[in-house]
């Protein structure tokens, strides 16, 4: 009955919120006061400008708005606002400082746990609501990945920890065939997919191969090595243009020592590890790469039928390997490890086609730019998705070792400028057949 699904529902939603504040916790409490209120980075928020706007969104969204209530604290909000102030003038406001951050957030989760037990989660009432926390999980797992982002940014000894990635295996063929024809991109009944993914309609795709693996550090070490950033045919007019505004010789946090390369990530400096996928690319370092190697990015749509599709039964199914949802065993997802896993370490995460790692490990660029789907509704607001559609921002697919997997979906379409590279973020190649 209603009644049934509607308690369950609100026991899955309440262990959601506590799995997305321990880790929020956790990126906070890592570090002292200094580290929280400083900007480690211009590109990025002072962290506790990340957990107060994590608070107040939920205040906004469930406490307010569901909840109908009074506001824990309306003279704060356009603070947190994130249209209002840009990252860079953040540590120039007056915010909460970490104590009463702390306090402020745990506040807003008071009332919020309270709104949960009372909410109508039934009938027409349960998809919306529902759908309301379930934005607000995501909505701080993505900032999480953001503080995770940030952490990166930051010098000084060590301060996050994680047991290090499974191991790679052989993967038996480089690339591999996706013949053309229609498929069903998109997603018309993934419960927490966000506007953008909306909704599932018929795309036609031209034959094309995909590379099995996202591009390893070995690979893109040779590609350096072979001078190709300073090989102005391999890089289009803005590529180049930035390639040498920003003095682009590397990826970000990589450092070379004659013919080899070290890279620092989190507070620790090593070797690269040849086979994990790059990291820390920028859009147009991929598609330079891509056009060394005789490659190209793949499009949005091709990377979402090599996710997706099934031949057999020409089908589109949920993940890469099937309709379960995500298990440690199928993709290196929500920050259990603090790298990319090398190739081949998630053979039981491959697509029908044999493509591996499409979820998890590094987002990947694609050659497309935002925009919206065919029947494409605001949800709940526009300043979710819409406000960034158009040519200044290129999609970005599949999660991250720092994205949860309540935040990721083979349908979940992430954004940047073509020129950001403090993301997790590499790339994998593709031809036309
Ligand atoms: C989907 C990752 C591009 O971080 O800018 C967070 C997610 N939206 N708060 C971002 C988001 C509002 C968004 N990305
Ligand atoms: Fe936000």
């Amino acid at each position: 009955t209603s009644q049934i699904d509607g308690d369950r529902l609100r026991e899955q939603v309440a262990e959601q919120l506590l799995r997305s504040r321990a880790r929020s916790t956790a990126l906070t409490d890592a570090v002292d006061e200094h580290d929280l209120v400083r900007q480690h980075s211009k590109l990025m928020s002072p962290l506790v400008w990340d957990l107060a706007h994590i608070g107040n969104q939920e205040e906004l969204w469930l406490v307010r708005d569901v909840g109908g209530r009074e506001p824990v604290r309306s003279d704060i909000d356009e603070y947190y606002d994130a249209f209002k102030f840009s990252r860079s003038v953040r540590p120039e406001l007056p915010l909460l400082n970490p104590s009463e951050t702390r306090q402020y957030v745990g506040d807003v989760r008071g009332k919020v746990f309270d709104v949960l037990e009372k909410v109508p989660l039934q009938g027409r009432r349960l998809v919306e609501n529902a759908f309301a926390f379930g934005m607000i999980v995501q909505h701080e797992q993505q900032h999480d990945e953001t503080m995770l982002a940030t952490h990166q940014l930051r010098t000084g000894e060590p301060v996050l920890h994680a047991p290090p990635p499974p191991s790679g295996s052989l993967v038996p063929t480089t690339e591999v065939f996706i013949p053309g024809g229609p498929f069903e991109m998109g997603t018309s009944d993934e419960p927490w997919a966000l506007d953008n993914e909306r909704p599932a309609h018929a795309v036609h795709v031209d034959s094309f191969f995909i590379d099995t693996t996202p591009v390893t550090n070995g690979e893109y070490a040779q590609f350096v090595l072979a001078g190709g950033y300073d090989d102005r045919r391999l890089w289009t007019d803005e590529g180049w243009e930035h390639r040498t505004t920003a003095k682009l010789v590397a990826p970000r946090f990589w450092q070379r020592e004659e013919n080899s390369f070290v890279r620092t990530a989190f507070g620790v400096t090593e070797p690269i590890v040849p086979d994990e996928p790059v990291v820390h690319v920028c859009f147009h370092e991929a598609q330079a790469y891509a056009r060394w190697a005789g490659k190209r990015l793949p499009t949005e749509p091709e990377w979402e039928k090599a996710a997706r599709f099934d031949t057999a039964s020409g089908k589109t199914r949920r993940y890469p390997w099937g309709d379960e949802q995500p298990t440690e065993a199928h993709a290196n997802l929500g920050q259990r490890h603090l790298r990319p896993a090398p190739v081949g370490a998630y053979p039981r995460g491959a697509s029908p086609a044999g493509v591996h790692q499409l979820m998890g490990d590094v987002w990947e660029w694609t050659s497309s730019d935002f925009g919206p789907y065919p029947g494409f509704e605001v949800f709940p607001y526009k300043e979710y998705s819409e406000v960034f559609f158009g040519p200044d921002y290129k999609v970005l697919r599949g999660g991250s070792f720092g994205t949860d997997s309540s935040a990721v979906r083979a349908t979940f379409r992430n954004w940047d400028y073509p020129i950001r590279r403090q993301i997790f973020a590499g790339f994998r190649c593709a031809r036309d057949a």
